[in-house]
C-alpha cells in the first residue's frame, strides 16, 4: 500500500499536470513579447532571486511579417515554418535564455501555435520572420514542409470554410478561425511533424507548452501528438518527465466545447477565473467579495488540479479572445493589484501572472483600435527592456511582475505553498480575510469605507510586515507593521482610500 502510495505520487509529479517548477516555486508570468536575451537576464536578475517558478514565452517559430497594420503583436499567430527565428531572437539566442533560466530554476514554457499556418489571405511571398517562402493559395509551406494535402479544407462542412457556428463541434475543430489555414492533425504526418518541432524544444530545455486554440483541435488529435514528445531534457529534469500541458480553452458556457474534454491530455485555461474576479472587484452586477468565500469550484470552475489560471492575458487585456468588458489589467492598476493579490493568495489553480508593454489605447465606440499595436519597436525591431534605477521597467515595457505588491505575493504563494485555505472573514460586503494555514493571512478593503477590525490571523505571535505597503528589509519594514498576539489575533485598519487597500503578513515577513 505504502509503495503504491509513493509510486502514484511520484506519477503525478512526473505527469502532465505538474509545471516541473524548481522546489517551493509557484507561479509563473507571461513575459509577452519580450526578446530572448532579455528573457535570460532577467531570469538571473530578477526571476530567480524573487521566487519565480517560470516564464510563458511568445511563440518562438517562423510566422508571417504584417506590414498593415504595421507588426501587430498577433503576427506571431501566424505560422509560416518551425524555424526558431521571430522578432524575439533567433535559435542560438532562444537556446541561451533556456539555458541561463534553467540553470537558476527558472522554467521555459513554450506557447505552441499548431493549430494553424498563416491566414488564407496572405499574399504569397518570403514576408515572414526568416525569409522562408509560403503560398497560402497553394497551401504550401515548402520550409515544414506542408502542402494541400495536409489541411482540413475537404473536412471542413461550413459554407464559407471559416468557423461559422459554436455551437457546433466540427466546424470549430476542423474550420479556420478567422482565416488560419487548419491543419490536418489527423494526419500522422501532421502530427509527427508537429511533435518533432515541440520535442526540438524540449531537447533544448523547454518545460512545457501553452497549447494555442485547443479548442480548434480534437482532443484525440492532441493526445496523439502528446504521445510523440519526448521526456523533458534530463540535464534538469528528473528522469520520465513530461512536458507540463496547458491548453487555451475558452469555456465561458454554453457552446459545443467544453473544457473537460481536454483534461485527459493535461491543465486547461480557466477562463472563467479572470471574467468573474474582475466583475466582483468592480462590483459590477451586484457582486461583492464577500461571495468569494467559496472561490473555486463553489463558483463551477473546473477542478484546481486542472486549472491554470490569470486575471487578463494577452487577449483578453485588449477586447481579444474572451472575458469582456470585466477584466482588470494594468490601465486600472489599484483594482488590478487587488486581484492579482488575491489569485496569488488564493489556494486555486495553477497561476500565471501577465506581463505588458504599454500601447496607446483608444476606445472608438467601446472598440480599442489600437488593439493590434506590437511591443516596443525601433522600425519594427523590438526594444530591449531597460531596467530604471528604481527597478521599474523602461522603453515602454509594464513589467507588472516587477511591482512590487504583485512581486511580493508570489513570495507569498510560495510561502503559503500546501497550506489550507483558513480563517476566512467577511463583512458582508467587500471587506473580506483569508488565512493559509499558520504561514500566511490577507485582508482587503474594497469597500467606500474604513476597514478597522481584530481578526484571527492563524499565525504565531510576533511583529509582521506588511508586503503589500512595504517590504523587509535587513530585519525592518518599510511598509505597515501588524502585531500578532499570542492567541494568533492582529488588529487591522485599512482605509478605503489607501494606496493599496490590502495587507499580507507570512511567515517569512515577520520581524
Ligand atoms: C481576417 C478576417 C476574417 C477572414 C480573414 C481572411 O477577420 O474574417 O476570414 O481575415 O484571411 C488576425 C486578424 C484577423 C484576420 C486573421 C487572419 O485579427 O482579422 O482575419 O488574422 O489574417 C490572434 C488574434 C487574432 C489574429 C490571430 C492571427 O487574436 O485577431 O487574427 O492572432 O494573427 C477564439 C479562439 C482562441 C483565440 C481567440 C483570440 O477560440 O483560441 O479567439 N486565442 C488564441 C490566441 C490568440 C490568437 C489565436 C488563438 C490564433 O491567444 O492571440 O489570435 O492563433 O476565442
Ligand atoms: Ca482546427
Amino acid at each position: 500500500m505504502k509503495f503504491f502510495l509513493l509510486f502514484s505520487l511520484i506519477g503525478f509529479c512526473w505527469a502532465q499536470y505538474d509545471p516541473h517548477t524548481a522546489y517551493g516555486r509557484s507561479a509563473i508570468v507571461h513575459l509577452f513579447e519580450w526578446r530572448w536575451v532579455d528573457i535570460a537576464k532577467e531570469c538571473e536578475r530578477y526571476l530567480a532571486p524573487n521566487g519565480f517558478g517560470g516564464v510563458q514565452v511568445s511563440p518562438p517559430n517562423e510566422n508571417l511579417v504584417v506590414n498593415s497594420p504595421s507588426r501587430p503583436w498577433w503576427e506571431r499567430y501566424q505560422p509560416i515554418s518551425y524555424k526558431i527565428c521571430s522578432r524575439s531572437g533567433n535559435e542560438d539566442e532562444f537556446r541561451d535564455m533556456v539555458n541561463r533560466c534553467n540553470n537558476v530554476g527558472v522554467r521555459i514554457y513554450v506557447d505552441a501555435v499548431i493549430n494553424h499556418m498563416c491566414g488564407e489571405g496572405a499574399q504569397a511571398g518570403t514576408s515572414s520572420t526568416c525569409g522562408s517562402y509560403f503560398n497560402p493559395h497553394n497551401r504550401d509551406f515548402p520550409a515544414v514542409p506542408y502542402s494541400g494535402w495536409d489541411f482540413n479544407d475537404g473536412k471542413c462542412k461550413s459554407g464559407s470554410g471559416g468557423i461559422e457556428n459554436y455551437n457546433d463541434a466540427y466546424q470549430v475543430r476542423d474550420c479556420r478561425l478567422s482565416g488560419l489555414l487548419d491543419l490536418a492533425l489527423e494526419k500522422d504526418y501532421v502530427r509527427t511533424t508537429v511533435a518533432n518541432y515541440m520535442n526540438h524544444l524540449i531537447d533544448m530545455g523547454v518545460a512545457g507548452f501553452r497549447l494555442d486554440a485547443s479548442k480548434h483541435m480534437w482532443p484525440g488529435d492532441i493526445k496523439a501528438v502528446l504521445d510523440k514528445l519526448h521526456n523533458l531534457n534530463t540535464q534538469w529534469f528528473s528522469q520520465g518527465s513530461r512536458p507540463f500541458i496547458y491548453q487555451e480553452v475558452i469555456d465561458l458556457g454554453g457552446e459545443a466545447v467544453t473544457s473537460s474534454e481536454y483534461f485527459g491530455n493535461g491543465r486547461v485555461t480557466e477562463f472563467k477565473y479572470g471574467a468573474k474576479l474582475g466583475t466582483v472587484i468592480r462590483k459590477w452586477n451586484g457582486e461583492k467579495m464577500a461571495y468569494l468565500k467559496n472561490w473555486g469550484e463553489g463558483w463551477g470552475f473546473m477542478p484546481s488540479d486542472r486549472a491554470l489560471v490569470f486575471v487578463d492575458n494577452h487577449d483578453n487585456q485588449r477586447g481579444h479572445g474572451a472575458g469582456g468588458a470585466s477584466i482588470l489589467t494594468f490601465w486600472d492598476a489599484r483594482l488590478y493589484k487587488m486581484a492579482v493579490g488575491f489569485m496569488l493568495a488564493h489556494p486555486y489553480g495553477f497561476t500565471r501572472v501577465m506581463s505588458s508593454y504599454h500601447w496607446p489605447r483608444y476606445f472608438q465606440n467601446g472598440q480599442d483600435i489600437n488593439d493590434w499595436v506590437g511591443p516596443p519597436n525601433d522600425n519594427g525591431v523590438t526594444k530591449e527592456v531597460t531596467i530604471n534605477p528604481d527597478t521599474t521597467c523602461g522603453n515602454g515595457w509594464v513589467c507588472e511582475h516587477r511591482w512590487r505588491q504583485i512581486r511580493n505575493m508570489v513570495a507569498f504563494r510560495n510561502v503559503v505553498n500546501g497550506q489550507p485555505f483558513s480563517n476566512w472573514w467577511d463583512n458582508g460586503s467587500n471587506q473580506v480575510a483569508f488565512g493559509r494555514g499558520n504561514r500566511g493571512f490577507i485582508v482587503f478593503n474594497n469597500d467606500d469605507w474604513e476597514l478597522s477590525t481584530t481578526l484571527q490571523t492563524g499565525l504565531p505571535a510576533g511583529t509582521y510586515c506588511d508586503v503589500i505597503s512595504g517590504d523587509k528589509i535587513d530585519g525592518n519594514c518599510t511598509g505597515i507593521k501588524v502585531y500578532v498576539g499570542s492567541d494568533g489575533n492582529a488588529h487591522f485598519s485599512i482605509s478605503n482610500s489607501a494606496e493599496d487597500p490590502f495587507i499580507a503578513i507570512h511567515a517569512e515577513s515577520k520581524i
